[in-house]
């Protein structure tokens, strides 16, 4: 399965997905100056943008909410698929986070509404075992993160910005939302949630980008 939707999602920019390679092989952009993001705001090599940029594979796709599903599962003690109703049924969080791309952008005071990582980990209870969160989405693209990373007080499944629905290009109905970390590992079209006892490196982190992805060490390759 995994494989074929790597064929799939090869096929569909295969210079984009090259020139990001080769990217991460000459390690572009870096600084080599790590800060602390209590003391500078900005993380290195970072510059500020007032737009919002789309970034995707090639395809966008639509998923009308009365089709839309999410599904939570692997290593937890209550598996979930919530459809719209029971989506929009979850206790609302709201939360102010600033985007950093990794290739060099970062957006600040985006308003984010949806439901938290916290909740969701109330309601599903992953294992003692579960160590990882892996997103897969409606387009075939997948990003891991440690569970400890997904249970930071930032990280929600994001249906609103600004006030209103998120966009098709941006990710909607839902994406995931992680703030700590570079822009890939926050999913757009998000359709599955799996708790894992092992890592499984997702799209980019196969293709030379870093597993874990913190802005202010600059950890944009592997
Ligand atoms: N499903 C999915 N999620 C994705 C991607 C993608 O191609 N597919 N691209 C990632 C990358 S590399 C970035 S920088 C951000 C871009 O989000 P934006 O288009 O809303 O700025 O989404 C991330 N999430
Ligand atoms: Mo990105």
């Amino acid at each position: 399965m995994a494989d074929d939707e790597d064929k799939s999602l090869a096929k569909i920019r295969p210079k984009l997905i090259d020139s990001k390679e080769r990217w991460a092989r000459e390690g572009r952009l870096l600084t080599g100056k790590p800060v602390r993001p209590e003391e500078q705001r900005l993380p290195p090599g970072q510059r500020k943008v007032d737009n919002w940029p789309v970034l995707d594979l090639g395809v966008q796709p639509a998923i009308p909410t009365d089709r839309w599903k999410l599904e939570v599962g692997g290593l937890v003690e209550q598996p979930l698929t919530w459809n719209w109703a029971d989506f929009q049924a979850q206790p609302a969080f709201q939360d102010v986070s600033d985007i950093h791309c990794v290739t060099a952008w970062s957006r600040y005071d985006n308003r984010w509404e949806g439901v938290s990582a916290r909740h969701l980990l109330e309601v599903t209870k992953p294992a003692l075992e579960a160590r990882f969160v892996i997103f897969h989405s409606y387009d075939g693209y997948t990003t891991n993160l440690p569970l400890d990373a997904f249970a930071e007080e930032d990280v929600l499944l994001a249906h609103t910005w600004e006030g209103k629905p998120l966009s098709r290009e941006h990710g909607g109905p839902v994406r995931a939302i992680v703030p700590k970390l570079y822009f890939w590992k926050s999913a757009k079209w998000l359709q599955r949630i799996e708790f894992a006892a092992s890592d499984q490196p997702g799209f980019w982190e196969v293709r030379g980008y870093h597993n874990y992805g913190d802005p202010w060490e600059e950890q944009r390759y592997g």
